[in-house]
């Protein structure tokens, strides 16, 4: 299988900046030869290019609307092509933001195929904002109610339909913050969300039998997006947001590796690394060193009967 790689190096929907700089920290770290030395063939698309952070104040509930639509555009119409190409793309943010494009890009494809899409969405944050429930207009916080339907025309229109995903195929993993009024819409829109209760309650591998089982029903494609901080600040501070209580070193990896078991995924986002607050590159390498178990690197030369789903 080959592999696409997109970089999307911008920061316009966070509040603080340099995620632009996370495309290249992964190149540095070495993602493209990780994924070689799985024995995949890799190609790196190179950079998207589009506008420059005007760092505006919120007009509207919104920060950098403008910039953000032009951003999301693009990174749909590269998660297409690349998908219409036959490869398993992988988007490297860049801020969350962009996932609106990445899975309207995703929705697009799997709608034309006839399949149906689950999205597995690992994260600290619930990503539901809207302008009356956000408080910081900041678009990075407000993805998944975008693809919903609920959030500006420029970005709730932006695929082949509206609402681009319905929100009871979103699977998030990992939360442990969502704003007081997020809540609300959280519950209503019908996701279906293992906070962090619930992994110390059951433990990573119960919470991923049953997030995996659940994608699996859904059938079809599933993309996965990786918010770096759904993993504990103490194992990865290159990110703006912190949240102190997440997945530690070998939770994530036994996430990641039970995700490669599933055999469900067929596109990927690695999104808000912000080497900007890394040390040296390590959240970087962690990224790649987990991205590695996604695709299949183990311990040992186990088979593929350990592959449940597929
Ligand atoms: C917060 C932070 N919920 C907001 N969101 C982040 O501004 O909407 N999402 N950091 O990744
Ligand atoms: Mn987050
Ligand atoms: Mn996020
Ligand atoms: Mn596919």
């Amino acid at each position: 299988e080959r592999v696409s790689l997109i970089g999307a190096p911008t920061d316009v929907g966070a509040g603080r900046r340099g995620s632009s700089m996370g495309p290249e920290a992964l190149r540095v770290a070495g993602l493209h030869k990780m994924l070689r030395g799985l024995g995949m063939e890799v190609v790196d698309r190179g950079d998207l290019i589009g506008p420059l952070n005007p760092e505006e104040k919120p007009v509207n509930g919104y920060r950098n609307l403008k910039e953000v639509a032009a951003w999301n555009g693009l990174v749909r119409d590269a998660m297409y092509e690349a998908l219409k190409d036959g490869d398993f793309p992988i988007l490297m943010g860049g801020d969350h933001c962009l996932a609106v494009g990445s899975i309207a890009g995703v929705a697009k494809h799997c709608h034309e195929a006839g399949k149906s899409l689950s999205v597995l969405w690992l994260d600290a944050h619930a990503d539901f904002n809207t302008p009356d429930t956000s408080p910081s207009g900041n678009i990075h916080g407000m993805p998944i109610a975008c693809l919903a339907g609920h959030g500006p025309k420029e970005l709730t229109g932006l695929g082949h339909a509206v609402p681009i995903l319905d929100p009871t195929n979103v699977i998030q993993v990992g939360i442990r913050s969502v704003d007081a009024a997020e809540k609300e819409l959280v519950a209503e829109n019908g996701l279906t969300v293992y906070d962090m209760r619930q992994i110390d309650e059951h433990g990573m591998r119960r919470v991923m039998d049953m997030a995996l089982a659940k994608a699996a029903e859904a059938g079809g494609h599933m993309h996965v997006s990786f918010d770096v901080d759904f993993l504990d600040p103490s194992i990865a501070p290159g990110v703006p947001t912190t949240v102190p209580g997440g997945p530690n070193y070998r939770e994530a990896q036994l996430c990641m590796e039970m995700i490669y078991d599933s055999g469900l995924t067929c596109s990927l986002d690695i999104m808000e690394l912000n080497p900007a607050f890394d040390r040296g590159n390590m959240t970087a390498e962690l990224a790649v060193e987990l991205v590695s178990s996604l695709f299949g690197e183990q311990t040992l030369a186990r088979t593929h009967s350990n592959r449940k789903y597929s």
